[in-house]
C-alpha cells in the first residue's frame, strides 16, 4: 500500500536524524527502547514548551472566503470499510448515534440532528499533514467544550478519546481502528468542534461523514473522521498501543502542535 510506505519513509526519515547516537540500521532505531525513551522525552519538551509558549485559547489562524482551496484532498480511509457503515450511508446517517461515555456523569447518544441544535462555530482554516500538503477549508460544527460540560466530566477525565468507524489496518482484534485524543486543554478549546459541515455543505463521506473532529492547533492526523464514540478516560493505558491514537501506537507524536 502506497500509503503505508509514505509513513514508514518518513518515521525512518526522522529516525535518520539520530544518527548522532550512533545507531544504524532504521528499522532496529524506532524499537531501540533507550531511542524510544529519548523521543518520547523530546515529545514531552516539545509539548511542555509549546504549552509555555502558546496561550491556552490562542486561535488558529482564520483565513477568509476567498482563501478556501478549490480542492481539498481527502487522505487515509476515504470510505470506511463495513457493512455496518453502508448501512448509515444508505439511509443519509439517520441511524448514526456518537456515544459519549466513559468519566462522565451522564453517558449519551446524540443523531446529527441532536448535534446540530447545540452551539455551533464556523471557522475556515488550514489543514496541515505531515505528508506534506495543506488545504484551507471551513468547517461548521458543534462545540466539543460545551458538550462536554452537559454531560458532566468526572474529576479524573483527562482525555477526549475518539473512536472512528474505519479500520485503517485490518485486525482482528480491532488494533486497526482509527482512533485519536487530545487533553482537556484542546477539548475545550474554542475552535474545537466536532464538524458535520465542509465548505458549507454536509460533510462527504471522503472526508468523514457524517461528523469528524476539527482541532485546529493541531496536525491532520489528529483530526479524526467518521466518529463513532467520544470515551472521556483518565489515560490510555491497556488501549491498544496505549499511545493515545492511530499513528501514535505507529510512532507519531501525540501532541502534533502546529
Ligand atoms: N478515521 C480517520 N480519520 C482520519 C484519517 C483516517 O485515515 N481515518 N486520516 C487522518 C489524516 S492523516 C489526515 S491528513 C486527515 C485528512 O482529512 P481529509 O480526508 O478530510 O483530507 O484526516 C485524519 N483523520
Ligand atoms: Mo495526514
Amino acid at each position: 500500500m502506497t500509503f503505508s510506505i509514505t509513513r514508514r519513509g518518513l518515521l525512518i526519515g526522522s529516525a535518520a536524524g539520530l544518527g548522532a547516537f550512533g545507531l544504524t540500521g532504521c528499522d532496529d532505531v524506532v524499537q531501540n527502547p533507550n531511542v524510544q525513551s529519548v523521543l518520547d522525552m523530546a515529545e514531552t519538551l516539545t509539548m511542555k514548551s509549546q504549552r509555555l509558549l502558546v496561550p491556552k485559547d490562542k486561535l488558529a489562524r482564520e483565513y477568509s472566503e476567498a482563501d478556501i482551496s478549490p480542492t481539498f484532498r481527502p487522505n487515509g480511509t476515504s470510505q470506511p470499510d463495513s457493512e455496518a457503515y453502508a448501512q448509515m450511508m444508505a439511509t443519509g446517517f439517520a441511524d448514526w448515534r456518537l456515544k459519549i461515555d466513559g468519566l462522565v456523569e451522564r453517558p449519551v447518544e446524540l443523531s446529527l440532528a441532536d448535534l446540530k441544535k447545540l452551539p455551533s462555530r464556523t471557522q475556515i482554516t488550514r489543514h496541515d499533514c505531515v505528508e506534506g500538503w495543506s488545504a484551507i477549508g471551513k468547517w461548521t460544527g458543534a462545540q466539543l467544550g460545551p458538550l462536554l460540560q452537559s454531560v458532566g466530566l468526572k474529576p479524573q477525565a483527562r482525555y477526549a478519546v475518539f473512536y472512528c468507524a474505519d479500520q485503517l489496518e485490518l485486525t482482528l482484534d480491532g488494533s486497526g481502528t482509527y482512533y485519536e485524543s487530545i487533553d482537556l486543554i484542546d477539548a475545550f478549546h474554542p475552535q474545537t468542534i466536532l464538524a458535520y459541515q465542509m465548505n458549507g455543505k454536509d460533510l462527504e463521506v471522503a472526508h468523514g461523514a457524517p461528523l469528524r473532529l476539527r482541532v485546529e492547533r493541531q496536525l491532520g492526523y489528529k483530526h479524526a473522521k467518521y466518529l463513532m464514540r467520544i470515551e472521556m478516560k483518565d489515560s490510555f493505558a491497556g488501549l491498544w498501543g496505549g499511545k493515545g491514537g492511530f499513528w501514535e501506537d505507529r510512532g507519531y507524536e501525540w501532541y502534533a502542535g502546529i
